[in-house]
């Protein structure tokens, strides 16, 4: 009978070197995986910090902690598969990134066609220093017979010389050597014994590798929540509830971080169902209905302008107040109040966006509801189903196009472009970048670059393009600062006045080109600001305006926004003060072409159907008439909020705006729980619409 503590201690170390050992070498081999990932992209530091390593280093301990409760032979073939699955998930995100500058997503992959458009490029996205992402494998490949030979001797030697092998004949220890042959395998050396032994030698073995783990599992939360938490709190606040880009996401959570999270996203968006009852549903369904008809207005406007292109500028933070306004003689937007001679111009048109900004206009002014009270509907349903205006076209025979030259990830617009029905995205990859300016491309260039891209196209066409210049932090180079900010220079106040002005003199420069191009005499040009500048500093408005302004002007101010349409005749110019807004953008548009939108899931109004008193709700809640103002409290207490009178600007019993308040509380409810629910796919299944 051999006795099972034959060698045991140098057995142990030996196990204890193989089980630590492999581990170590994983989390090490892995994190050279993720740095080489990080290495190619634009992320917030060209290289990761410190914090970065602690959390690529803690998310790897949470993701591979139970490996540690295996015996060390089924530990190892773990790490390996585990080694496999992560390179294989980093690699597909690197390949993704080449093309398309964004992460793999649960909605993307669920999204058929995205990844698939990789095809015939994805030999171009393949390098050859890629290897380097298999380089562990092949050492393993090599590596591994080496070491297990060298642990072969090793056991040999510890039983030839353990002084109980001391007296046993030659030919027995080479057959101790083959039991103990490989030495992961030696663990099972130490269940030969009595019962009672073997069982509390397992049992303990048992403790050891559970609390291990578990050890591993606490200490890997805490290096990657820990420092998350920090950037959470400094430089990154409000960056993981806003998700508006994998980017942004990314550089506070790290890889494995980020697709956990966008695993817990999708699924508190989408499982649970919708706890909407029949009658609910119903409710909503008559809402839609009864807006449509009021929509459905066959006036002479109707279809006037069938089967023109249509353009629409989405321009970055303009604002109606600069609009005819001149600065010490100089006018701001010059090109604009040209345009508004030969255009619809409507100064009371109200940019209803919440935290999704450009992507909440792009939204609200082409699927005609309310953009979500938290996050982006483009982040969060690019699955869902709108009845959106770049679709509608398409389906009457359009060509449908978006343009904005930066990254196509960048509010998950790549996703949600081609759910909207887009025939192509062109985004920053598809500029030369001639003109640098603030995050990409200047305007200038982009609006060159998009016509040049248009007249390949074929007509009747509705493209969608989306300007850059104008955004925050609002800094030019000097030579384009062309506008004489007087004493506003130095300030940010001055340099968004200056974007403005250079962004204005894209527009005149985009319809001269227009023109060039023969585009001016059939196509309807429509252009509106997205939201406000950020900039609430009171004093700069009165400054700028010379005169002092109310709680009531202040509320307009930062939440006007321009629209003019020109039509392609000229005709209709001249100046509507009605108040209208960006839902109310798309059922217009359909009908000047004469497209019913009777039946569509629209909140927005007709612009043309003769009504001056149409409800803008914005999405704080706050709304008008043209008769009425209601600006709600911060406690979102009705009556705490304060009514207006539009035509005396004085403020009246808060009575007065109830009646509209629970209305404009029922669409934003109904369009939450539409957008949410994605009820317009139940709706028209229901109904047998397409
Ligand atoms: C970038 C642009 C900016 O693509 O949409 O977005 P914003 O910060 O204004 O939402
Ligand atoms: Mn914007």
């Amino acid at each position: 009978m051999i006795d099972s503590s034959l060698g045991l201690p140098a057995r142990k170390r030996l196990l204890s070197v193989w089980r630590y050992g492999s581990y170590l070498l994983f989390l090490y081999v892995m994190v050279l995986k993720l740095w080489y990932l990080h290495s190619h992209l634009h992320a917030r530091y060209i290289d990761m910090n410190r914090l970065d390593f602690v959390i690529a280093i803690g998310s790897l301990m949470a993701a591979s902690f139970w490996t540690l409760w295996l015996s060390v032979r089924g530990q190892i073939i773990a790490l390996i598969v585990l080694d496999v699955l992560l390179t294989a998930l980093i690699y597909s995100d690197l390949i993704y990134y080449r093309y398309f500058q964004d992460f793999i997503t649960l909605p993307v992959l669920l999204q058929a066609g995205q990844v698939g458009e990789l095809g015939d490029s994805i030999k171009s996205l393949l390098h050859w220093t890629d290897l380097r992402f298999a380089a562990d494998w092949a050492v393993m490949l090599i590596g591994f017979p080496t070491l297990k030979g060298i642990s072969r001797r090793i056991a040999l030697r510890t039983v030839k010389t353990s002084p109980l092998s001391e007296g046993l004949s030659p030919s027995l220890v080479p057959s101790l050597s083959a039991v103990r042959s490989a030495a992961p395998r030696m663990e099972r050396i130490e269940n030969i014994g009595p019962l009672g032994q073997k069982r509390s030698l397992r049992f303990r073995q048992r403790v050891v590798r559970a609390s291990n783990g578990l050890a591993v599992l606490v200490l890997g939360l805490g290096l990657s929540i820990g420092p998350i938490k920090h950037y959470t709190s400094s430089w990154a606040q409000g960056l993981l509830t806003g998700n508006y880009w994998s980017m942004s996401l990314y550089n506070v959570t790290g890889l494995l971080g980020f697709h956990v999270y966008d695993v817990y996203r999708f699924a508190k968006d989408h499982i649970g169902g919708d706890p909407l009852s029949a009658e609910q549903k119903q409710d909503i369904q008559d809402w839609f209905s009864q807006a449509g008809q009021s929509r459905d207005v066959r006036n002479a406007s109707f279809g006037a302008y069938q089967g023109s292109n249509v353009i629409v500028i989405q321009t970055e933070a303009l604002m109606n107040f600069m609009i005819g306004r001149k600065i010490g003689g100089q006018e701001v937007t010059p090109n604009l109040n040209k345009l508004r001679e030969s255009s619809l111009y409507f100064s009371n048109y109200y940019h209803q966006t919440g935290q999704g900004r450009t992507s909440d206009a792009d939204f609200s002014s082409n699927a005609s509801l309310h953009p979500l009270p938290s996050g982006s509907v483009f982040t969060r349903f690019a699955d869902h189903q709108f009845d959106v205006l770049p679709q509608i076209l398409k389906d009457t025979g359009y060509h449908a196009f978006a343009f904005h030259a930066y990254d196509s990830s960048f509010w998950n617009r790549l996703a949600m472009y081609q759910s909207m029905g887009y025939d192509q995205f062109f985004s920053k990859k598809d500029y030369l970048i001639d003109e640098p300016l603030g995050w990409s491309l200047g305007d200038k260039s982009f609006f060159k670059q998009s016509l040049a891209k248009l007249a390949a196209e074929q007509q009747p066409f509705y493209s969608f393009m989306i300007t850059l210049s104008s955004h925050h932090p609002y800094s030019l180079p000097e030579k384009e600062q062309t506008l004489d900010v007087g004493s506003f220079e130095g300030t940010m106040f001055g340099d968004y006045l200056e974007a403005v002005h250079y962004v204005d003199g894209a527009i005149g420069e985009l319809v001269e080109l227009m023109k060039a191009q023969g585009l001016w005499d059939n196509t309807i040009l429509c252009i509106y600001g997205d939201h406000d500048n950020s900039l609430t500093g009171q004093a700069d408005y009165e400054k700028f305006l010379g005169r002092s302004l109310t709680e009531l002007d202040m509320h307009k101010i930062m939440n006007q926004v321009p629209l003019f349409i020109h039509l392609p005749d000229g005709k209709m110019a001249g100046t509507y003060t009605e108040a209208e807004g960006q839902l109310d953008l798309a059922p217009s548009l359909l009908h000047l072409l004469g497209i019913s939108t009777a039946a569509k899931y629209m909140m927005g109004s007709n612009m043309f159907d003769g009504n001056p008193n149409h409800l803008v709700v914005l999405r704080t809640g706050a709304f008008t008439d043209s008769r009425l103002h209601y600006i709600p409290s911060p406690d979102g207490l009705f009556e705490n909020g304060t009514c207006y009178s539009e035509a005396s600007g004085e403020q009246v019993g808060i009575e007065q705006c109830r009646a509209e308040n629970t209305e404009a509380q029922k669409r934003l409810e109904i369009s939450d729980q539409t957008v949410t629910y994605d009820l317009i796919k139940e709706f028209e299944q229901q109904n047998g619409t397409p």
